[in-house]
Parts: C-alpha cells; structure tokens; sequence
C-alpha cells in the first residue's frame, strides 16, 4: 500500500501514520503544520519511506496538484484516509459565528470532496484502491451545539455511500468511520486553545484514543480485497444516547 493521510500532524492521522508505519506500508503524510509532519516521519522512517506535505486541504489549486507533484516513488497512491477536520464552537445556532460554519464546511466537507476528486482517477487507474473517510457519531446524532460540524459529518456519511455507487465494478473500497468521543486535540481546537475546557470534556470518563482509532484504520484496509466496511460507527463504552429533550409549558 501507499498509504496518504491528511491531518496526519495530530490525533487519529498520526497514530494511523504509526499504525501504517508499523506495518511498513508506504505513507504520505499531509497536514498544515509540516514541523510536526516532520517530526513524526523522523521517528517513522526507520520503520517505512515517507514523504511530508504540507497542505491546506481547503486549498483545491494546492490539493488537485498534488497527485503530480508526489516523487515517483510515492506516486502510486492506494489508500486515501480522508481524515483532516474539525469543529469549531459548541454554541447554538442562534448564537454561533458564522465564521466557524465556513470553516468547517471548507475543511470537513469541501476539503474531503478536493482529495477525493483529485486522487479518485489515479486510484482507478491503477486498479483500485481504498478511501477511508472520517465521518462522527455526530453526522448520524444531533446533540445541542453540533449543528454545523454534525451536517458536516453527515455530508462525510451520504457522500461514502455515494462512492460506493459510483465506483462499482471499480475495485474500490470506500469506508466511513463514525467515532464518538476520542481524546486528540479535537476538544483544544473546539474550543480555541482553552485546555481546561476541553479536558472538562473528558473528566470522569475514559475516552477512545487515537490509538483505537487508527487500530481501526489499519484493519478495515487490511481486510481480504472482497470486503468492504461501508460504516462503522464506535463510542466508548461510557458514552450511550440520552433521552429525546421535550421544553414544557415554553
Ligand atoms: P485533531 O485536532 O487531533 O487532528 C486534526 C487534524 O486535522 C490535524 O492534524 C490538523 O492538522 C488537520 N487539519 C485541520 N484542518 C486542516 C486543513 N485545513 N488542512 C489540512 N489539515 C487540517 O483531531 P482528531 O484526530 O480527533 O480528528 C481527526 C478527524 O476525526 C476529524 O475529521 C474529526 O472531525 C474526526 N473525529 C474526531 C473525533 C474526536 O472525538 N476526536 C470523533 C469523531 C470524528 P494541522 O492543524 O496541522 O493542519
Ligand atoms: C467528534 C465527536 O461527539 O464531539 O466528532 O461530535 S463529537
């Protein structure tokens, strides 16, 4: 495999980085901070060749010139984990910014759209491949503040499946990985830096990591060719539904 993860500077791009690597799978590695890339593939290249890009997936010029600009030896890309995004802000809808929206919908679904469109060709072309995309628990629940990063991750789900049609008889697999609640920097960056608020999240509770996570990756690629995971949704075992929510006498 040559395997190409985005947002692999952190969470569940770097474990399944560790993960691919472990195995001795080809990686490229993607992401806006490249002095983390680097530091990462310093730790991995004994393990496997790798390469660093540093990308703005919401950069569709940057994103549809990379398939060209990979060195030859990486060239043949085969796995894609469409994995970079990000909520930002847990307020209501009334209240919250409107910037935040078009961030997470350049990034979570315009960004996964670019890659999926700019490698999908080279993927056929070769005889097929697998894309991994990262949906959430949110794309398929509602929970208060999730809006705009839950429609997001819902686009990720519809989206797989879609794939899935369009590349019958393609030799493709497309998987979405639906994750609940997973300790990364995914809270730091919700809630803009602030580390108290984001470990409040997590407090009594135990989190997946992004170990499980890319455990998880690693095994839905590594399946027997003729087996396609479409979903596949996990929460921590402390993590369940909550009743409906019903305002009386409002
Ligand atoms: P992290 O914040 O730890 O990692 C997010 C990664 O995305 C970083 O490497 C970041 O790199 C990258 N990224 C963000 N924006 C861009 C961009 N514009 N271009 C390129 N890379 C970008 O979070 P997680 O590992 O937890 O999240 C990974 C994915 O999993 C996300 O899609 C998230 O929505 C999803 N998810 C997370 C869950 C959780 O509870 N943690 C649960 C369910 C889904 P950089 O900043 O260097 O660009
Ligand atoms: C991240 C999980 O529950 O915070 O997608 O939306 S959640």
């Amino acid at each position: 495999m040559t395997v190409l993860i985005t947002g692999a500077s952190s969470g569940f791009g770097a474990a399944s980085a560790e993960r691919f690597a472990a195995a001795g799978e080809k990686l490229i590695l993607a992401a806006r901070r490249k002095d983390r890339l680097e530091e990462l593939a310093a730790r991995l290249r004994d393990k496997t060749a790798v390469h660093v890009v540093e990308l703005d997936v919401r950069d569709r010029a940057a994103v549809f010139a990379l398939p060209g600009a990979l060195p030859s030896e990486f060239a043949d890309v085969s796995v894609l984990v469409n994995n970079a995004g990000l909520a930002l802000g847990l307020e209501g809808a009334a209240e919250a910014d409107i910037e935040d929206w078009e961030v997470m919908v350049d990034t979570n679904i315009k960004g996964l759209m670019y890659m999926t469109r700019a490698f999908l060709p080279g993927i056929v072309s070769r005889g097929g491949g697998h894309v991994v995309n990262l949906g959430s628990v949110a794309g398929s629940w509602p929970y208060p503040g999730g809006n705009t990063y839950g429609g997001t991750k819902a686009f990720v789900q519809q989206f797989s499946r879609n794939l899935r049609n369009d590349l019958a008889g393609k030799n493709v697999r497309v998987t979405n990985i639906e994750p609940g609640m997973c300790e990364t920097e995914f809270s730091v960056v919700r809630f803009e830096g602030d580390h108290d608020k984001a470990a409040k999240v997590y407090e009594g509770m135990k989190p997946l990591t992004g170990e499980d996570i890319a455990e998880i990756i690693f095994w839905v690629t590594s399946l027997p060719p003729h087996v396609n995971v479409n979903q596949l949704e996990v929460m921590p075992v402390a993590q369940s539904w909550s009743a409906f929510s019903v305002s009386r006498d409002a």
